[in-house]
């Protein structure tokens, strides 16, 4: 517990790589000792700028978070990038690719680079990436980006634990507005056209009007953050540092009105609660008396023979009765 949290405080990538590994462990006296790690670290936590980066598979994100990761770490920023991709080993081909895409980051010690957990749903590789940010914040890295691969439900995860949401669109996007699902660009605080270089350049200014005229359409957001939408180059290194100065002037911006600190707190409830609901939803395994009861209601609701919601209310008060007898 101290070499934990001497290291973690000390900035020591070994030791956090190691706490990382301890809160993705399944056993329980690993889960424990997680635990109190993670609770001696939450008030040192929070002192970093989120960013969650999204955008469908081939659009760039790897190639932009090694680039844009540069000018940051450029700019004397200790960064961290940690992807949400529950759908990562299936994709090995893609995770190959980034380890080349991404090797001269992973060199830089002023980077943390951790891919996702593998054989995790996407509500538990939420919770530990949650998690890994917080450590990451702990050991002192002031600028956490959080990947994902555009699949509908993981963008909703980031949005939730970030505080910038930043969409990545390809040039030629915009043709097809109408079949981009509304609700994510709807969450954007930013979209960024990739590949805007050499014969895309036209493409990309083009599709950035048709998404500035898009967001147009919609409400503003409720902090007052009028989402933009700019055209940028990794290969080129073109339009990065803009997208870093425009993230910290909405931190500036949403800082003043308080909106930024209030996102956090609301965040940092829901995390509470689903964390909750997800104990609540694993606990009853531990009693096997409570699973033979399960099974036989689970006959019973099939053919009819008893309601849902009795059956539903017959297995809780089994449950409240182990719980019982257990202590
Ligand atoms: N011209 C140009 N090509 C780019 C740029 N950024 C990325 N690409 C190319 O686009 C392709 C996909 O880039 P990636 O960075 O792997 O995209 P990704 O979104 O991480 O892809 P997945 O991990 O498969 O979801 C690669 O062939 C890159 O070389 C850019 O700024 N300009
Ligand atoms: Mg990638």
């Amino acid at each position: 517990m101290e070499e934990y949290k001497k290291g973690l405080l000390g900035g020591d990538r070994i030791v956090l790589a190691k706490a990382i590994t301890l809160m993705e462990s399944a056993l329980p006296q690993d889960q424990r000792l997680a635990t109190e790690v993670l609770d001696a670290m939450i008030s040192h936590t929070g002192n970093s700028l989120r960013i969650g980066i999204t955008g469908a598979p081939g659009v760039g994100k790897s190639t932009f978070i090694e680039s844009f990761g540069k000018t940051l770490i450029d700019s004397g920023k200790k960064i961290a990038v940690l992807t949400v991709d529950p759908t990562s080993q299936l994709t090995s081909g893609s995770i190959l690719g980034d380890k080349t895409r991404m090797q001269e980051l992973g060199k830089d010690p002023r980077a943390f680079i951790r891919p996702t957990p593998s054989g995790h749903t996407l509500g538990g590789v939420a919770t530990h990436t949650r998690e890994t940010m917080l450590l990451c914040e702990a050991a002192g890295f002031e600028i956490i980006i959080v990947e994902t691969v555009g699949t509908g439900q993981s963008e909703v995860a980031i949005k939730s634990m970030v505080d910038f949401f930043l969409l990545l669109m390809q040039p030629g996007a915009g043709d097809e507005l109408q079949g981009i699902k509304k609700g994510i660009v709807e969450m954007a605080d930013a979209i960024a056209i990739t590949k805007a270089d050499g014969v895309n350049l036209k493409s990309a200014r083009a599709t950035q009007a048709d998404f500035q005229h898009a967001l147009h359409m919609l409400q503003p957001q409720p902090s007052g953050w009028i989402p933009k939408v700019v055209t940028c180059s990794a290969l080129e290194s073109k339009g990065l540092t803009e997208i870093g100065t425009m993230i910290e002037d909405f931190k500036k911006q949403l800082s003043g009105s308080g909106y930024f600190q209030a996102n956090r707190r609301t965040q940092h409830a829901v995390w509470f609660r689903e964390h909750f609901n997800y104990l609540l939803s694993i606990d009853p395994k531990q009693y096997p008396e409570v699973a033979e009861m399960e099974k036989h209601l689970k006959g019973l609701v099939q053919t009819q023979t008893l309601s849902p919601r009795k059956a539903a209310r017959e297995l809780l008060e089994k449950y409240h009765e182990s719980v019982k007898q257990k202590a």
